[in-house]
């Protein structure tokens, strides 16, 4: 399917006059987003269609990923470049007189998630697809993404994010694989005369489950995967049942809103409802589907791989029990040996607030069948383990625990396999969350550092970039990443770097261009742009950075006439709403934004930009034009991070701790090519053992750490009411929880390494330039490949069709 300019042009005419009945120069931006998206969609169905029809003819294993996040971003520009027809369809458009940038922003960015676990999920998505790997995701589809931030006097505020206000184009409606989803009731076990024992099931609540299918597009290799997202409506046989939009309530919020705390397990009944629903859906549909396969049911895991992204998914390992027992009559022994192949778990944090444990009496109400067989798997697991491994570790590793159900403990004993995703990440899980599961299955247990696609986070978002790397050393990266390391060996060649150079420049014209337009800041587009992204949270220590740039800012207000190296900061960061810290840590961060950006001394040396409402269309053009990429979370704290891969893949220079990711960035790039800082784990872990840490002893002896933290309490700050104080209070009253006065000294120091490093511009630029070149590593192509070949035995599927 070879589309010209001109048969684009004459079917996208069509194709709007069909949908609008109006010819296309009357139409608005919106009308033209709708009308080229359902050519795409049309175009590619032909490729989804054959990919899902292809699997089941080959009796293909095929992966679930399932997810209560997802963040794929604006679909149209990704899908039309994934199927090779982005330049036809822009120049088409042009002789059109339309603008394909304009009508490309049209589109609503689905936040289905909160951060990094659900833009993972969307990565893995891209990567599953362009790899020709059977995967399909499987996950909600919220009426309500999360909240749109907003900033009025400086504080967040939440809106709304009715992302599905107009028409979303790349989903199906599929009536025909609904399923039925029953909540509460009782629940009994009867003997039939079949010789089987048969569930029984009075005054359920039933839901229906109505998937969306969404297509994932593999990049030029015909294959279109899946993305099935479910929604809960009343049963059609019961619609005469309801008749009041608040007995319509319990049924419409199973889908209506996504929870937008990441850092904070609540324990609401409603977020239990959400993840059942999920599951149940999820796996209804799998086993359905399975049928199509016409093999024995022993053979499920030869077929089947159902992957739990951290435990919110992880009552499809009760599920799938339930199903296997009561629906297709197997034993409990068959059922589990079936389940624990089929299943896998990630790990995404060891925030220990963040742990998933429900409590029992709320299991049982609401899914009363699937909390007995959580009891027999807990009463298995105890027994059997209690003689080989005695009281202290079985009780410690057992489901139940103190009135609650253990999501965790329920998704590793449930599964074969169990990962972290970074090095240091996994080994704190090994020795120390999860680590007397790592002495009963150590088998079980290993890494999968996380990954980036770098087709939306390079080629689409960096297109002058990516057009140099073509010119330099060929097309080929693209297909396979690992090329890019060919690209190391222009470092020396001064055209090159000075390339490179511009490329950055640009970019960052076009971010200063942005800043003004949105947020009415001037900046300098030679400035330092030092850049941190992600969720607001205290171990992320945005505050961290915050006292550095007060710092700067007092420095200046010293000595005026010393020469700077002038910088820029920016911050993109959504605080949980009821997250009274975070946003405290916002408001202090928009006062100093106040206090610098209006202070005529202080001119272009210092500009603080915080974005509102950070999200992947944001990151999209931020990244781009980083010089630095801030990622100093406490050691330890940050699983992974994916920013600071994002963000090194377009030339920023990363300004870490050694945590997360980050270690495996500097083994990479080498540790003269990145800005190392900070206490390690192990010290960490040490000061937290021995109690030593004494903050304010570090107030007290740290003359220019206390005018730093004086700053935020004596009215420097203008504007505040009070946070400056509460930020105070905690890092000098409260010892500090996340050691930032302990490594503010050696973050200062590697900041004026950065400066001393971008006052010799083409030093500077080949760092830049080996950044981007050692970013191969972290493609989620690799980190699929490894998820493929390690724990899902799923193959790649080739069909000689792959374009
Ligand atoms: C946690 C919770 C906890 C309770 C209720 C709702 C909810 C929703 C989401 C989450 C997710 C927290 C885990 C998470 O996002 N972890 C991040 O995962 C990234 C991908 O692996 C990783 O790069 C980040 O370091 C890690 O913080």
């Amino acid at each position: 399917m070879n589309l010209t300019v001109q048969e684009f042009i004459e079917e996208y005419k069509t194709q709007f006059q069909t949908m609008f009945a109006y010819s296309y120069e009357e139409g608005t931006t919106e009308q033209h987003y709708t009308a080229l998206g359902i050519f795409i969609k049309n175009y590619l169905s032909r490729h989804w269609k054959e990919t899902r029809e292809s699997y089941i003819k080959e009796g293909a294993k095929q992966v679930y990923y399932f997810s209560m996040e997802f963040l794929p971003g604006r679909q149209l520009r990704n899908n039309a470049y994934n199927l090779g027809i982005l330049d036809i369809i822009k120049e088409g458009l042009t002789e059109l007189d339309l603008s394909f940038d304009s009508i490309a922003e049209a589109e609503a960015d689905p936040a289905l998630g909160n951060g990094g676990l659900g833009r993972l999920a969307s990565c893995f998505m891209d990567s599953l697809a362009s790899l020709s790997i059977p995967g399909n995701g499987n996950g909600i589809r919220y009426q309500y993404g999360l909240f749109r931030q907003k900033f009025v006097d400086g504080y967040q505020v939440e809106v709304p994010e009715n992302w599905l206000r107009n028409r979303n184009v790349w989903e199906t409606r599929n009536n025909k694989s609904t399923c039925l989803v029953r909540f509460g009731g009782n629940v009994w076990l009867e003997p039939n005369d079949k010789g089987y024992y048969e569930a029984k099931y009075e005054n359920t609540l039933n839901v229906l489950a109505v998937p969306y299918d969404t297509p994932m597009v593999g990049y030029r290799n015909n294959k279109v995967n899946n993305l099935r997202l479910w929604s809960a409506e009343i049963p059609v046989e019961e619609e005469a049942n309801y008749h009041t939009l608040d007995e319509i309530q319990p049924i419409s919020e199973i889908t209506q809103v996504l929870y937008p705390d990441d850092s904070n397990y609540e324990g609401q009944l409603l977020r239990l409802k959400q993840e059942y629903f999920m599951v149940s859906a999820g796996v209804q549909s799998i086993i359905r589907h399975f049928r199509k396969y016409n093999v024995p049911r022993k053979n499920i895991p030869d077929k089947i791989a159902i992957h739990i992204n951290d435990t919110h998914p992880a009552l499809a390992i009760p599920e799938l029990m339930r199903i296997l027992m009561d629906e297709e009559h197997l034993t409990w022994d068959q059922a589990w040996e079936i389940t624990q192949k089929t299943c896998s778990y990630t790990n995404h944090t060891i925030l220990r607030e963040a742990l998933e444990k429900w409590p029992i009496d709320m299991m049982k109400e609401l899914l009363p069948r699937i909390y007995m067989i959580i009891e027999e798997i807990n009463r298995r697991f105890v027994d059997y383990h209690l003689p080989l491994y005695g009281e202290r570790i079985t009780w410690q590793t057992a489901i139940l625990q103190n009135g609650v159900v253990n999501m965790a403990h329920l998704a590793v004993i449930g599964s074969h396999s169990v990962n972290g995703v970074a090095k240091l990440h996994t080994d704190i899980l090994m020795s120390d969350v999860l680590k007397d599961f790592f002495e009963i299955y150590p088998e079980r247990f290993n890494n999968k550092t996380n990954g980036i696609t770098q087709r939306r986070w390079v080629h689409l978002a960096n297109p002058e970039l990516t057009a140099l790397i073509d010119e330099k050393i060929g097309e080929e990266w693209k297909r396979n990443p690992a090329e890019l390391k060919v690209f190391k060996g222009f470092e020396q060649d001064e055209e090159t770097l000075k390339q490179v150079a511009e490329i950055k420049l640009n970019n960052k014209k076009r971010l200063a261009d942005y800043i003004e337009e949105v947020k009415g800041i001037q900046v300098n587009p030679r400035a330092l742009f030092d850049v941190q992204i992600k969720r607001l949270h205290a171990y992320k220590r945005q505050h961290l950075n915050a006292l550095h740039i007060l710092h700067r800012y007092l420095e200046i207000k010293r000595n005026p006439d010393k020469e700077v190296v002038p910088r820029v900061f920016i911050f993109g960061a959504k605080a949980a709403p009821s997250y009274v810290y975070a946003k405290q840590i916002i408001k202090v961060i928009n006062s100093i934004a106040d206090l610098v950006n209006n202070d005529p001394d202080i001119g272009d040396k210092l500009k603080v930009v915080f974005f509102e409402n950070y999200g992947v269309s944001l990151a999209e053009k931020i990244i781009p034009a980083a010089d630095i990429g801030e990622q100093i979370s406490l050691a330890s704290m940050e699983a992974s991070g994916t920013s600071n891969m994002k963000l090194m893949a377009n030339g920023a220079l990363t300004m870490a701790t050694l945590d997360g990711a980050n270690i495996e960035i500097k083994d990479f790039v080498g540790e003269d090519n990145i800005f190392i800082f900070g206490l390690t784990d192990k010290e960490v872990y040490e000061l937290k053992a021995n109690q030593s840490y004494q903050s304010k002893e570090l107030y007290e002896t740290n003359e220019q750490l206390r005018r730093v933290l004086d700053a935020l309490k004596d009215g420097t700050i203008p504007g505040l009411n009070g946070e400056g104080s509460a930020i105070f209070d905690s890092l000098v009253h409260y010892n500090d929880e996340y050691f930032v006065l302990k490594d503010f000294e050696s973050y200062v120091d590697a900041q004026n390494r950065a400066d001393a490093l971008y006052a010799k511009p083409m030093e500077w630029t080949r760092k830049s330039l080996l950044n981007i070149a050692s970013s191969a590593p972290f493609s989620a192509d690799y980190t699929i490949k490894r998820y493929a070949d390690d724990i899902w035995k799923v193959k790649q599927y080739f069909t000689g069709d792959e374009g």
